[in-house]
């Protein structure tokens, strides 16, 4: 599924083609004119980026691994500290960020959904403004992108050596690693965009996507870093029936040869299960030695050590670790000439730029790599945004805000009349550090993959800024965490003496937010 042989890849876009309506803005855009002070929007989303990962966040874990360009939108704009997805998997979030909609109001529920992209979306209604807009890098919806002036997306995933990358007119294999290519193609677009309208451009990383696979110049970087390993490593799931059942666990159900990289014997190059071999197959001949003379050392020393059990587990949270650190630091090296890029042409300052992850991620916290839980590390995203005219350097987000509320909130920061069907509400208010005590207390969280990649069940729930209430609706398990005294979620008190209040009023938010996002019944079922 995650590889298709190139030219089938071409034919299938050729008969989406045939059948997908026509964008029904063509034409009119363009004589819209955006004002000539409107800003410009660089949207930057990255892929499974946790937030423990971003040194602007604080944690002990980056300091090890610092990333300073990204800090740097951080430190001179906007840190949100309780932003959530709605749905903690790439293709919904991406749906959700452009729609403006839950899950179920844009209909991409799951991944392999196929998006409807006659709907309303963002990029459409800056299209209609007068802007123009670009997709560069990840997709993942299956359709064809609409709304854009110009697109060009990787197959699926994507590849992090000499990827795919198709267009309207075929599909080319480039030469390179992944993240270098997507800011090459990012500024290249910027460079010859017409200057004469503003732009709204969307850059999705692969990285950090599973399999961790590094730039070859970060192969060592973090080679001799012991990274902090999280207190509930070894997470025995009591009183938790849904993580008793996954299968995203890295001592357990990670590929050894596929995500690890360890190899089948002492001084192999033959990697251990892999079951999408085509991924290293992409690199030259050349690339594929100079992976093996870097990585030989490091596995024969694992071999020489022999670790069984937990030492082992513990060597498998460090591979793992250094992996997935390795391949943010060219993420964070794109974002460094971004920043440089928009410096130099003097744009800086009159273009909102964000960054983001499509859901947050778990680095080994309860044991696990993966999301899809409706736990703070999968459903958090972490975000950033730098916009001088509006947003104070240093301004912390506290209060909850969602992907729906990413469209509304660019739109509004453009001046653009906000859709009314978008769900999600503007967030310029808590940005420009106004008052807003009427600012919402619930999210609402709806995952639906299952049977799907990992075995996580079924589950909606709500999040309050303190409480947490979830249901696995086809198994009926409530779980309820405290997060002021219970940050890792580890303990269910659900139908504990004394959560009776407080177990009522989050059910009935619950119940208030799905009929507010009118959630049908055969979503919860
Ligand atoms: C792939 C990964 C999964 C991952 C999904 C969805 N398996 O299937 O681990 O959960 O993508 O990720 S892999 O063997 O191909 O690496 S998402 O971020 O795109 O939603
Ligand atoms: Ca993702």
């Amino acid at each position: 599924k995650i590889m298709q042989p190139m030219k089938t890849v071409a034919k299938n876009r050729l008969l989406l083609g045939a059948v997908l309506p026509l964008l029904p803005l063509a034409g009119t855009h363009a004589q819209n004119k955006a004002k000539e002070s409107a800003p410009n929007v660089l949207f930057i989303m990255s892929d499974d980026h946790a937030e423990k990962a971003i040194s602007a966040y604080g944690s002990e874990f980056s300091r090890l691994a610092p990333t300073p360009n990204i800090d740097r939108i951080a430190n001179e704009g906007a840190l949100f500290q309780a932003n959530y997805c709605c749905n903690s998997l790439s293709g919904p979030s991406r749906a959700s960020v452009m729609s403006g909609k839950h899950s179920h109001a844009n209909g991409f529920m799951r991944n392999g959904n196929k998006f409807d992209g006659s709907q309303l979306l963002v990029q459409k209604v800056f299209q209609e403004n007068g802007y123009q807009t670009a997709l560069i890098g990840k997709w993942h919806l299956v359709t064809k992108p609409t709304g854009f002036d110009y697109w060009t997306i990787l197959n699926d995933q994507g590849e992090y050596y000499n990827p795919d990358f198709i267009t309207e007119k075929d599909t080319v294999r480039i030469d390179g690693y992944v993240t270098d290519i997507i800011t090459e193609k990012t500024i290249n677009w910027l460079d010859h965009r017409d200057r004469s309208k503003p732009f709204f451009m969307m850059m999705h990383h692969k990285a950090v996507h599973r399999n961790w696979w590094p730039a070859e110049r970060h192969y060592h970087l973090y080679d001799n870093v012991n990274f902090p390993v999280p207190e509930n490593y070894f997470d025995d799931y009591e009183g938790r029936e849904a993580a008793k059942k996954q299968k995203m666990n890295i001592y357990r159900d990670m590929y050894e040869g596929h995500d690890l990289k360890m190899n089948v014997a002492k001084g192999s190059d033959s990697l251990r299960f892999d079951p999408w071999k085509h991924l290293n197959q992409r690199m030259t001949p050349a690339q594929w030695k100079r992976f093996n003379d870097n990585y030989r050392e490091k596995n024969n020393s694992l071999w020489d050590q022999n670790l069984q059990g937990k030492d082992l587990a513990l060597w498998k949270y460090q591979r793992y670790a250094r992996e997935y650190m390795a391949t943010i630091a060219s993420l964070d090296e794109s974002v460094g000439k971004m920043l440089d890029y928009l410096k130099k042409e003097g744009l800086l300052d009159n273009t909102i730029i964000v960054y983001c992850s499509d859901q947050g991620f778990y680095v080994g916290e309860h044991g696990w790599f993966d999301k899809r839980f409706m736990y703070e590390e999968s459903m958090k995203m972490p975000m950033m945004m730098r916009f001088p005219p509006k947003i104070k350097a240093g301004t912390h987000i506290t209060k909850l805000t969602q992907n729906i509320d990413f469209a509304p909130t660019f739109l509004e920061m453009c001046g653009i009349d906000i859709p009314k069907e978008m769900q999600g509400v503007s967030f310029l208010p808590l940005l420009e550090g106004k008052k807003t005590p009427d600012w919402r207390k619930y999210l609402y969280y709806h995952f639906y993959e299952f049977p799907g990649f990992h075995s996580v069940h079924k589950h909606y729930g709500v999040k309050g800024e303190r409480y947490k209430l979830m249901y696995f609706y086809q198994d009926k398990v409530w779980e309820l965490y405290d997060l002021k005294n219970d940050p890792m979620e580890m303990h269910n008190i659900y139908g504990q003496k004394g959560t009776e209040k407080i177990t009522a009023e989050l059910k009935k938010e619950l119940t208030k937010l799905q009929q507010q996002y009118k959630v049908p019944q055969r979503c919860m079922e």
